[in-house]
């Protein structure tokens, strides 16, 4: 049989695109050969592909689609490129939404789980990916939970994991305690109920002693967005710790310590503040405001920090009737309880610097309690107002003439002074001066001027003389409290009242005029000289409380023991299995309380009865460190062979959504690192590269959800489509970070281009020997251009690029064939055989069967990715110019001879011709191959 009539023989046989027909059989093909097997012993360079684990709630949606297929896209492309890839699949199977939905249907978790997973894996098998399911992890299985709780005890026995009493978040709706980082806006993350506080006794992972570690992101490539939300999570504050003298008859204690990040504020600090749950609140309080803060304290326990941090709120506070001793200037400040400090933080006690702090600023005004600034206005603002009938006539005269500018309002002059003439204004302003009156001068300066003199506003001291005096000038000011009050209720002062800068130190003693780029040094250093407190760093980041009050989870290995104590349950006795006939209704306590079976049991220490844990664990325990499980997974004398993590960690690049950044992602490098201090790791990150995807939203550009009904079952379109048709269309519809909305209408567009696709490797062309014609030149080039386009797409994630470059591989190759076009044989069989290589990674079942129609060996996706010449693709691009209305709005990089279809959408996309057409009729757009694309609009 001649060339020609082979494939026409090979075109009758294919029929049409049928994926009904092909998928179903590579699928069972690719299983029955272990094609996705993945060994341990292959010479190959490994790689490590992972994407995040599905929760088991169910269904897939679309937006595991969207999530793994581009994952599964690019391990299948690093695998062409010669690498040994693992690219495992599992399932997060423990936790509050199996019981909830087990609660509701009344089905046991465990049952209602299970089910989930075989119903999950058949749909991601659907999908096609190259997962390697003899690798599978399911985390609640008691081959995989053994080795969480093995790694609890190791946590304990290096002393990083411990139990502690803590007020915990409670959500009352679940009946549990929840993570700081599972309250969302003062409300429990699953079911949106306002959570409240409660002590109890918990397990904590010790997190915190790796903070400054969990820093430093220079030893791999994950995106900036998710780094800066980790360092804010973490929150690393440098700042002094402070001693203030405490001098209460009958308290223990002789000082009280505050966390600072501005000790340059020191000299300003005029009332101190405790958390209402400290401990010392009690103990001080006199006798007169014991009801009144005791009601406060029980009050305040009531709410949620998110509430009591929010400086929107009114600033609440009562007065504990003790002071302390401020050690730089003597000063006795009084002692308040106000419930926007926080226990938790710092030492939940804070110095109330008015001036500095904007919280402190609304709190001192508020209750009445002196303000001095003691920070210099970095930007010079300084004002002053000279009310009608306190000053000679001829002011106005005198400050024009010093160039000092003001308004005049019914007689009143405000006064704006520039920096550099304070002093000069304030020889202007004494010289007017009526006897009896005065005049001030606030921002950067404070200065009162009085008839007999001037008096600068920079001590305690001066506080309360020059309040006194202006009390005795003018009845008018008698209500006022203190200094700032008087001047805050002028509203045009507002404004240079307060500032929160770092600035030149004022008002501070010794340290008076100490530049800001030192003050919070030299401040340091004198107080650590006098005793007076040391520079400390301070961390937003608490340790992370793992116990959960829930019966679905990893049960705690520890007994609790009359005479041991805790009692750790020795390694060769895990699991400690959960029990199958446990209640799981959450009843306050863990439901595992009520199972004498379980709960009882004996010392491992001295044989005596003892009470097991009947907490289970958080089940991000068990998803921080899947990623060594899957690499060894039916390893049952550890956790995983140190031999196999050498050769397979870590992770090479993982995949995932973002909001996972401050838990998922922060507590699996936690874990990594606390699992290398144990010895059995040998690296510090566990994943090298991090790459979040963004969310696919439903028709209505709204986030998927049952309740607005907008979600799309992928199922549904699978059976319509098929696979590839799906994949390939999610990967089209927008960037891969960004996600956005379905729209269900292109689906069909994507569907038309793989047919044209079939046709091409499927049907006829006129073939020849012209290696050296123009247009066999043209061919190759596309085919080259093309491969590196796609080549470069996926390495970067750009996949709806990707389909768009073999998009118009595909028209082009099209055009070709339907024009009748006698074809070099050579150039057109590279042509197609590198478009059905392409196309392995994104639809991975046509691919495979157009290989077989080209008569290829199985597999294709055992092929080496083909090498672009870069000489052929790159040398013969050209430059054109578009213009709109005549005027060069955009270069374009084209290949040559473009065609006219992709050189206009190109033209168009461009942002900044985008700008110049955008509301205006687009009359013609003209094309000149290899030149320009000129677009003529009207209005
Ligand atoms: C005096 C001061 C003066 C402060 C000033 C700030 C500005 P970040 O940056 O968020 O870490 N603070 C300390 N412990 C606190 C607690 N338990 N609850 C609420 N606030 C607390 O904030 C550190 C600052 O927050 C600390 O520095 C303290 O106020 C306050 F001009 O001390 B500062």
């Amino acid at each position: 049989m001649s060339e020609q009539a082979q494939t026409k023989d090979r075109a009758a046989q294919a029929g049409r695109y049928d994926p009904r027909a092909i998928e179903p059989k590579w699928q069972a093909r690719w299983a029955a050969d272990g094609l996705y097997r993945t060994p341990d012993d292959d010479p190959r360079p490994k790689w490590y592909a992972l994407t995040m684990l599905p929760y088991t709630s169910g269904d897939l949606h679309i937006g595991h689609w969207w999530a793994m297929a581009p994952s599964d896209t690019q391990a299948r492309f690093m695998r062409m490129r010669g690498h040994n890839v693992l690219f495992p699949m599992g399932f997060d199977a423990f936790g509050l939404p199996a019981e909830n939905a087990a609660i509701k249907d009344g089905a046991h978790p465990a049952e209602w789980t299970s089910r989930n997973i075989e119903r999950m894996r058949g749909q991601l098998k659907s999908m096609g990916a190259m997962f390697d399911w003899e690798r599978e992890v399911i985390t609640a299985s008691p081959d995989y939970y053994r080795w969480s709780q093995w790694f609890f005890l190791k946590l304990l026995e290096h002393d990083l994991a411990y139990r502690q009493m803590a007020p915990v978040w409670w959500c009352p709706k679940d009946q549990t305690v929840l993570a700081n980082e599972q309250v969302v806006g003062g409300e429990c993350e699953r079911c949106g109920t306002p959570v409240t506080k409660r002590d109890l006794e918990q397990w904590f992972f010790r997190i915190t002693r790796y903070a400054d570690e969990l820093l430093d992101f220079s030893k791999m490539q994950w995106p900036e967005q998710i780094q800066l939300m980790q360092r804010n999570w973490i929150g690393r504050r440098e700042g002094a710790e402070l001693r203030f003298g405490l001098d209460v008859p009958g308290a223990k204690e002789k000082e009280v310590r505050v966390f600072t990040t501005r000790p340059d504020t020191v000299w300003g600090c005029s009332f101190f503040v405790l958390a209402p749950e400290h401990p010392l609140v009690d103990q001080i309080t006199t006798a007169e405001e014991r009801d009144a803060v005791r009601a406060y304290v029980d009050a305040a326990r009531r709410q949620t920090e998110i509430e009591r941090l929010s400086t929107e709120r009114e600033k609440t506070g009562v007065f504990t009737g003790a002071y302390v001793t401020n050690l730089f200037n003597g000063e006795k400040v009084p002692v308040w309880t106000a419930d926007y400090v926080l226990y938790s933080y710092g030492t939940g006690a804070v110095m109330g610097v008015g001036a500095h702090d904007e919280r402190d600023f609304a709190f001192a005004l508020k209750h009445g309690l002196p303000i001095l600034p003691v920070i210099e206005r970095p930007d010079g603002l300084t004002k002053s107002f000279a009310m009608h009938g306190t000053m000679q006539e001829g002011l106005g005269d005198a400050l024009a003439a010093a160039r000092i500018p003001f308004e005049e309002r019914s007689g009143s002059l405000f006064i704006t002074i520039p920096f550099d003439r304070i002093d000069r204004y304030v020889e202007i302003s004494r010289s007017h001066l009526k006897p009896g009156c005065w005049n001030e001068v606030v921002g950067t300066r404070w200065i009162f001027i009085f008839d007999d003199g001037v008096q600068a506003w920079d001590s305690p001291e001066a506080e309360r003389r020059i309040l006194a005096r202006c009390k005795a000038l003018e009845p008018a000011v008698r209500e006022r409290r203190t200094v700032m009050e008087m001047l805050y209720s002028l509203a045009f002062y507002r404004d240079a009242l307060f500032h929160d800068a770092y600035g030149m130190m004022v008002h501070s003693g010794d340290l008076t005029d100490t530049p800001g780029d030192r003050a919070i040094a030299e401040t340091i250093r004198y107080g650590e000289g006098k005793g007076y407190g040391k520079g400390t760093v301070n961390y937003r980041l608490r340790d992370w409380l793992i116990s959960r009050q829930r019966m679905w989870g990893a049960p705690i290995p520890v007994v609790y023991c009359k005479t041991d104590g805790i009692v750790p349950v020795p390694e060769q006795d895990l699991p400690v299995l959960l029990p199958d006939d446990a209640e799981f209704r959450p009843t306050g306590e863990s439901p595992l309380t009520y199972h004498q079976g379980f709960l009882n049991t004996t010392c491992p220490a001295c044989g005596e009865p003892a009470r097991r844990e009947t907490d289970t664990m958080d089940t991000f325990m068990c998803s921080s460190w899947y990623q060594m499980r899957y690499i060894d997974p039916h390893n049952d004398e550890r956790p995983f062979s140190r031999e196999l993590a050498r050769k397979w960690l870590p992770v090479d690049q993982y995949t995932g959504g973002a909001e996972h950044a401050v838990m998922h992602l922060l507590y699996t490098r936690f874990f990594t690192k606390a699992v290398r201090d144990m010895g059995l790791l040998e690296f510090d990150e566990p994943m090298m590269r991090l790459f979040n995807q963004g969310q696919i939203l439903g028709t209505d550009g709204q986030r998927m959800s049952k309740s607005r009904g907008n979600v799309i079952a992928p199922d549904e379109q699978v059976e319509k489509w098929g696979a590839d048709t799906f994949r390939a269309y999610l990967m089209f519809l927008g960037p891969w970070d960004e996600g956005g909305p379905y729209d269900p209408s292109g689906i069909s567009g994507v569907a038309r281009w793989l047919n044209r696709a079939w046709n091409i490797a499927t049907a006829d062309v006129a073939t020849t020997d012209a290696p050296d014609a123009p247009e066999t030149r043209s061919l190759r080039r596309w085919t080259h251009h093309t491969l590196q386009r796609v080549t470069h797409d996926i390495e970067r994630f750009h996949f709806n690029t990707m389909v768009s470059a073999l998009m118009e591989f595909t028209n082009e190759l099209s055009r070709r064939r339907e024009a009748g076009a006698t074809v070099d044989r050579a150039a057109w069989r590279e042509a197609v055989e590198m478009f059905v290589l392409m196309l392995a990674p994104p639809v991975p079942h046509i691919a495979e069967e157009l290989w077989e129609h080209i008569g290829k060996p199985y597999s294709v996706h055992t092929q080496s990715w083909p090498s672009y010449d870069a000489s052929l693709a790159a040398a013969d691009e050209v430059e054109i110019a578009v213009q709109v209305n005549g005027r060069v709005r955009e270069r374009l990089t084209l290949p040559v001879d473009a065609p006219e279809d992709a050189a206009k959408e190109q033209a168009l996309a461009s942002p900044s011709v985008r700008a110049h057409v955008e509301g205006k009729e687009i009359v013609r757009v003209i094309y000149v191959p290899n030149r320009l694309v000129n677009i003529v609009v009207k209005g």
